[in-house]
């Protein structure tokens, strides 16, 4: 397919603020994706581009798959809005009871948003009345983890614990604090997998239940791999042990599954792969494969039964969002899970994993590799930072690998890979090969 493209003469002076982005630096030089397949993007010029990121994180079955295309639109040429609020369409239920099937066990009801911090803030607005349903009103504490990431609204923000998407936004939310991160590259650089050390650290959320007192917290949200904020995974045991800890003193444990779910790790859920059960999950990205947005929160049986008590006259739950379960975005679910299922893609990650950790980890002689660290179908390189430039040599990772047809993201001085689930062996090896290439070049 060779489709013509309007490339803007100039984007410099361009209207849009882009999100996440150095926008000046960007307009000056841009780089655009025009169309995609598969595995690949294609630039406006033409030029193809291995995605090794699916997207952002989203794309899991790889992109413009026709049976999703399709889906989109005949859902939206059949139905295109419906109000989502004492109204209803068929879809919504269709695709609701279809995700609960997919989800871990126990997971039996499930409330949709239209991104993964709506999910967020959904999930812990959800713990708060779940308590205050029960009579314990007082937990009013939400707990999260240093170096998470749990989207940009002001819940998700508050409870996220990356420094730099705090610091300029002001009080955010009362009531929040943070335990430990898990990253400790003196014990466990170059693990392959999940690091032996520091399961211990999940012992920090007794120290907070200690200070707060227990009966104050409501929730612990973290992310089961952490993505967004570098890749760090959990240590052998330590989920376990959080668990654990909100078991003993009735506190909820929300695991932030936006990018962990949908196969990324070979099982449908983190909660899956860990063997951990959390009391919420929230989700986004590979629900629709990024192709309509959609967020999901799934929650075990017993937290649905505690809003079902009041007088049925009662709206039991006053939050929703106009696009809840937009009829655009289920019908592009419920072809993504069909996509997902014909081809074993919750699944097929485990097949791959050790080839993808053996590619990971081949870089390791490169010039300023200082980590490697995978699991699944994810995988980070950490380079040193340049002296009194931080995040720059990661930033020109990204760029040279662009230049040479391939999109991996950075952060920092992280570079992190995530491909679609499709992802063939010779793709890998492309992938991993270019990026060899740039660092061995980087200075
Ligand atoms: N929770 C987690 C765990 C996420 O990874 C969100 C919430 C927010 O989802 P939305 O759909 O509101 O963006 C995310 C999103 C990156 C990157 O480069 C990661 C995300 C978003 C943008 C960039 O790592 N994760
Ligand atoms: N602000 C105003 C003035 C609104 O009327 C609405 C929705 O009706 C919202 C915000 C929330 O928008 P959404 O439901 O798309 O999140």
């Amino acid at each position: 397919m060779n489709v013509r493209v309007n490339i803007p003469a100039t984007l410099e002076n361009s209207a849009f603020f882009m999100p996440f982005t150095m926008n000046r630096q960007f307009k000056k030089a841009p780089r655009l994706f025009a169309r995609a397949e598969g595995m690949y993007y294609y630039t406006p010029e033409g030029d193809k581009v291995l995605d090794g990121t699916a997207g952002l994180w989203c794309v899991n079955a790889g992109h413009c798959r026709k049976k999703i295309v399709d889906a989109v639109a005949k859902g939206v040429a059949t139905l295109d809005f419906a109000p989502p609020f004492q109204m209803g369409h068929p879809l919504a239920f269709e695709f609701a009871d279809k995700v609960v099937q997919l989800a871990p066990e126990g997971m039996t009801r499930v409330f949709f948003t239209n991104s993964g911090s709506e999910s967020v803030d959904t999930a812990l607005k959800l713990a708060l009345a779940y308590h205050r349903a029960r009579g314990e009103g007082h937990r009013v504490r939400l707990i999260g983890r240093e170096k998470g990431y749990h989207g940009v609204n002001f819940g998700g923000t508050a409870v996220g614990g990356i420094v730099g998407n705090r610091k300029i936004f002001g009080a955010l939310v009362a009531g929040v604090d943070h335990i430990r991160h898990t990253h400790d590259p003196a014990k466990n650089a170059f693990t392959r997998g999940q690091p032996k050390h520091g399961a211990e650290l999940a012992d920090d959320l007794e120290r907070l239940c200690q200070l707060h007192d227990p009966s104050t917290i409501a929730a612990v949200i973290v992310e089961p791999v952490a993505c967004s904020a570098g890749v760090y995974v959990p240590p052998v045991g330590y989920l376990q042990r959080l668990r654990e800890i909100c078991d003993r003193h009735g506190i909820l444990l929300i695991f932030d599954e936006v990018i962990n779910a949908w196969g990324r790790l070979g099982k449908p859920f983190a909660a899956d792969y860990f063997g951990v059960m959390p009391d919420l999950i929230t989700t986004a990205k590979g629900i629709t494969n990024g192709t309509v947005p959609m967020g999901a929160v799934f929650m075990q049986e017993r937290l649905y039964q505690a809003f079902m008590t009041g007088p049925e006259n009662a709206i039991e739950m006053p939050h929703g969002y106009t696009y809840s379960a937009h009829p655009v975005a289920c019908a592009a679910g419920l072809g993504t899970m069909e996509v997902y299922e014909e081809e074993g893609l919750l699944t097929r990650v485990g097949e791959i994993a050790q080839y993808w950790e053996d590619a990971a980890h081949s870089l390791k002689d490169c010039p300023n590799v200082v980590d490697i660290r995978n699991i699944g179908l994810i995988a980070a390189i950490e380079l040193a930072p340049r002296p009194g430039a931080v995040g720059a040599r990661g930033l020109e990772a990204h760029i040279r690998a662009f230049e040479k047809g391939t999109y991996i993201r950075s952060t920092g001085d992280v570079l992190a890979f995530a491909p679609p689930l499709i992802i063939q062996k010779a793709e890998i090896d492309q992938l991993f090969g270019t990026t060899r290439e740039v660092l061995s070049a980087l200075a």
